[in-house]
């Protein structure tokens, strides 16, 4: 309300105003997809996200296994959705009953699109090696670099991102494309609700909070339109109150995890059926199945792993992000009581490492880091981590790359990377965004690699059953910064210790 008096009153303002959101440029053909994003949806099946800036009447793919003949169709199941203060529509369409490992070949049907293709997901238990990139915090990327630490003139302006102009993290992505299979993140996209930091959107914090998504994703499409995407949330995800003093004026579609729910709700998977000759397996795969919360938390197989995507923001005991959390920020719960918890263990449980030898969780808090440790995430998580043989654990939230040699209970495992039954984690939150890169305050015992002057991110090797590379990269030179591997035995089936 008091805003509308205040654009009358000053139209020159406004104008200045309005003119900081910078929206990308409406396409004339609204039909145009934009913001593609892929994700394993199943064994056999891939879902492929993307939005318009008209709701569709109906939402299609042309699909097919030689770029000339898109001889399969598959139309959405829902209709496609948006919210209050977006400008665009959600629309997913799942593709099934593909064949494994194959390229794939689509179109978004639309009077406005091009070809573009995938590889289908490996069936779990192809023993075939295989990377992905774990890649948190990512934020949007201007011409210059938005997002270089300290620089406040780079904060000022919103940029209209062309997306030929990749940089950093996602030029690399782009030029490597060819290196990883897919890609987990888990939370914080785009730093959307960090809109107030540039004074001159003080007054337009809906339109810049919703052009800084447009951008962000649209930057990210040729990424996420070509490698399945895996989301789980992070606190950037959340709400208005990062800041206290942005909560009066906080727009609808940036509470309680709005955009993200709508954007990533209906492309994420729930858990697999398992593919264990087990009967107890099968039944508590099924029951695991039943509490998965996509996007919020869930599981998918590939080839030789098991990655579970966990949220460690709400839905669970003291969670940050949660009601009466200590981040303020009052979200979920997206469960019942303890589902999350009851979730990963039975799934974990239920793992069958003579089909995926190698089991990884990732999520967006982790509580061995220099700085900002979640402490309620270590009780609630880490006990089941290392109860069923967790064997790398991924997070981000804390803004430079980071490795620790396998521990539990804060006491290193006398095994280090030989066989450890402690698991190894690392933190790849350095792959760039307004913020900048966190600087390394503390060295906490246990910490082999740290690195807080580049923008970076891991690349993970599945190199065989017994053998998992995790690499750090440098994002604007491609180099390696460090790796290591980590040997297990994986003689168990069933880890229970
Ligand atoms: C067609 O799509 C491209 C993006 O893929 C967009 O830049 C262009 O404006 C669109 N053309 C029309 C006529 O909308
Ligand atoms: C949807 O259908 C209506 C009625 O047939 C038509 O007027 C409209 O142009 C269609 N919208 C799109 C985006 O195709
Ligand atoms: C079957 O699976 C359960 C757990 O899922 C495990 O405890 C049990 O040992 C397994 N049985 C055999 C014969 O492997
Ligand atoms: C957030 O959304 C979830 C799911 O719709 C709902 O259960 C929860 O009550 C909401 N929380 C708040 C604070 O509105
Ligand atoms: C400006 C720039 O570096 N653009 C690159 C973005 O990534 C694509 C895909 O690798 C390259 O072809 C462009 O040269």
């Amino acid at each position: 309300m008091r805003l509308q008096a205040l654009f009358c009153a000053a139209p020159l303002l406004a104008a200045v105003v309005v003119a900081k959101a910078n929206y990308p440029h409406l396409p004339d053909d609204l039909t145009t997809p934009f913001q593609q994003r892929l994700a394993i949806y199943g064994p056999n099946s891939v879902s492929l996200g993307w939005n318009t800036y008209t709701q569709l009447n109906e939402s299609c793919v042309e699909y097919g296994t030689s770029s000339g003949n898109l001889n399969q169709r598959s139309c959405a199941s829902v209709e496609s959705t948006t919210y209050p203060s977006s400008r665009t529509y959600e629309n997913v369409v799942v593709l099934t009953e593909l064949t494994p490992g194959t390229t794939y070949y689509y179109k978004i049907v639309s009077s406005n699109s091009t070809v573009d293709h995938f590889l289908s997901p490996r069936t779990p238990g192809d023993s075939t090696p295989f990377n992905i990139n774990a890649v948190i915090d990512l934020g949007v990327y201007g011409v210059d670099g938005y997002n270089i630490q300290n620089d406040k003139a780079k904060k000022d302006t919103i940029p209209t991102i062309d997306p030929a102009l990749n940089h950093t993290t996602i030029g690399r992505l782009a030029s490597t494309v060819d290196d990883y299979e897919l890609v987990i993140h888990p939370g914080d996209f785009a730093y959307a609700d960090d809109w107030f930091l540039s004074l001159g959107n003080a007054l337009d914090g809906e339109n810049a909070y919703q052009a800084i998504l447009e951008n962000f994703y649209t930057q990210l499409a040729p990424i996420a339109g070509r490698k399945p995407y895996m989301a789980s949330p992070g606190n950037h995800e959340a709400a208005c109150q990062e800041i206290p003093y942005t909560s009066g004026l906080c727009p609808d579609g940036q509470k309680n995890f709005t955009d993200f729910m709508h954007r990533f709700g209906q492309t994420m998977p729930t858990s697999f059926p398992s593919l264990s000759p087990n009967y107890t397996a099968q039944v508590l795969a099924n029951q695991a199945r039943a509490l998965a919360e996509p996007p919020f938390w869930y599981s998918f197989e590939y080839g030789m792993a098991h990655i579970v995507m966990i949220n460690t923001e709400t839905d669970f005991e003291s969670a940050p992000s949660g009601q009466g959390g200590s981040a303020g920020l009052n979200g979920g719960p997206f469960g019942t009581k303890n589902q999350q918890i009851e979730f990963l263990e039975l799934d974990l449980a239920s793992v069958d490492r003579s089909i995926t030898p190698w089991v990884i969780v990732a999520g967006h808090r982790p509580w061995y880091t220099s700085g900002s440790a979640c402490t309620p995430c270590q009780e609630a998580f880490e006990d089941i981590f290392y109860k069923y043989g967790v064997d790398l654990g991924v997070f981000g939230h804390v803004h430079n790359s980071q490795r620790y040699l396998p521990v539990y209970d804060n006491t290193l495992d006398p095994n280090g990377m030989q066989d450890p039954k402690a698991p190894m984690y690392i933190v790849s939150g350095g792959a760039g965004n307004i913020e900048g890169l966190s600087t390394v305050t503390t060295r906490p015992d246990f910490l082999e690699f740290v690195n807080d002057q580049d923008y970076s991110y891991a690349t993970i090797r599945f190199l065989d059953a017994n053998h998992l590379q995790v690499d750090f990269v440098q994002s604007t030179t491609g180099e390696i910064l460090d790796s290591s591997t980590l040997f297990k035995s994986h003689g168990e089936r069933f880890v229970r210790q």
